[in-house]
């Protein structure tokens, strides 16, 4: 079971959290389960409620045991193969980050990635913060080479501003920690409760490469999975050890908000036509292709996306009306 660390000594760093107004938090649904009847859930399936509470309190929690030992070492292998194929170009459909080994747009690259992101109890976890309609924006890996310290500043892993919306939160991230995760060798680092602050680390803190005061590290084993609301302060650690600290990183936002790396676009039709109907769902495949392309919010979005919906409706009903009578 993965544990927690608090830093100690650094009381008199960063500045107070404001909490607002508890924001709207989503009963759980299992819409995504349900609807593609995709799961006979056993109890074992089924987040602890100290995990939900972890999750919509603190903003994060932790799911041991995920991943299994030959899945670990199948990863690794795979990204190893990646590094080395992608050279100085890894990452660069995301970022690429200096010091640090990055890769992205994984689902693209081996279906041993594809059983990652529709983890019955992961989903769970997911729908608990975004509601029941969620997408994967993208999966990438992030190393840390032994005594490197990336400098990362604090951040939230949202767009647009990185606040909650009217609808609450929008973005969530899930860290499949690949090595054992401690204080020493970069376990991520993140504030909790910070999800509820209805604000953002660059406008808060006078110095966001700064600790702070309220940080944690979470330390977990090799195949644990950290679950994070993405608007929850966080920020990678410095690796002060003589090994790899290696991770997968999945990005989920609320179906309608733009994925970090439009899938459509990004993923073959190869590797599309591979997908069931519950991985085409939250990777976003039968989306309206514009809302990826324009920005949904803006006023022209609003409006073609309007226009869609009446269409859709409208052929739904027709459909519905040319059925024959049982
Ligand atoms: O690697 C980590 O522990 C955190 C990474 C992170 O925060 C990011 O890539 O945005």
């Amino acid at each position: 079971m993965g544990v927690v660390t608090k830093l100690p000594g650094r009381e008199d760093s960063g500045k107070v959290l404001r909490p607002i107004a508890e924001l709207p938090l989503y009963p759980l649904r299992l819409y995504n389960l349900a609807y593609y009847n995709q799961a006979s859930l056993k109890m074992d399936n089924i987040l602890t409620k100290t995990q939900r509470q972890q999750l919509n309190e603190d903003g994060f929690t932790i799911l041991p045991g995920v991943l299994s030992n030959e899945q670990l070492a199948a990863l690794k292998a795979r990204l190893e193969e990646l590094w080395l194929e992608e050279g100085e170009q890894a990452g660069h459909e995301v970022i690429i980050e200096p010091g640090v080994r990055r890769l992205a747009n994984l689902i693209n690259k081996g279906e041993i990635f594809q059983p990652l992101f529709t983890n019955l109890l992961l989903l769970e976890a997911i729908e608990i913060v975004l509601g029941p309609k969620f997408r994967l924006g993208s999966l990438n890996a992030r190393a840390i080479p032994p005594h490197t310290d990336p400098k990362m500043p604090w951040h939230a892993d949202t767009d647009y501003g990185g606040k909650p919306d009217k609808k609450g939160f929008y973005s969530l991230t899930v860290i499949w920690m690949l090595d054992d995760f401690t204080a020493a060798n970069g376990g991520t680092h993140i504030v909790p409760g910070s999800h509820r602050s209805n604000t953002v680390p660059k406008e808060a803190m006078d110095d966001i490469y700064a600790p702070h005061p309220d940080e944690l590290i979470v330390e977990g084993q090799a195949g644990d999975v950290l679950v994070m609301n993405g608007h929850c302060w966080h920020t990678g650690g410095a690796n002060t050890t003589d090994t790899e600290r290696r991770a997968l990183l999945g990005h989920y936002n609320r179906a309608d908000h733009r994925q970090q790396t439009n899938q459509q676009v990004m993923l073959s039709p190869q590797v599309q036509a591979q997908m069931n109907p519950l991985e085409r769902e939250i990777l976003g495949l039968n989306d309206w292709k514009i809302t990826r392309i324009i920005n949904p919010h803006s006023p022209l979005g609003r409006t073609l996306k309007r226009g869609l919906d009446q269409l859709r409706t409208t052929k739904q009903r027709l459909t519905q009306s040319q059925r024959p009578p049982r």
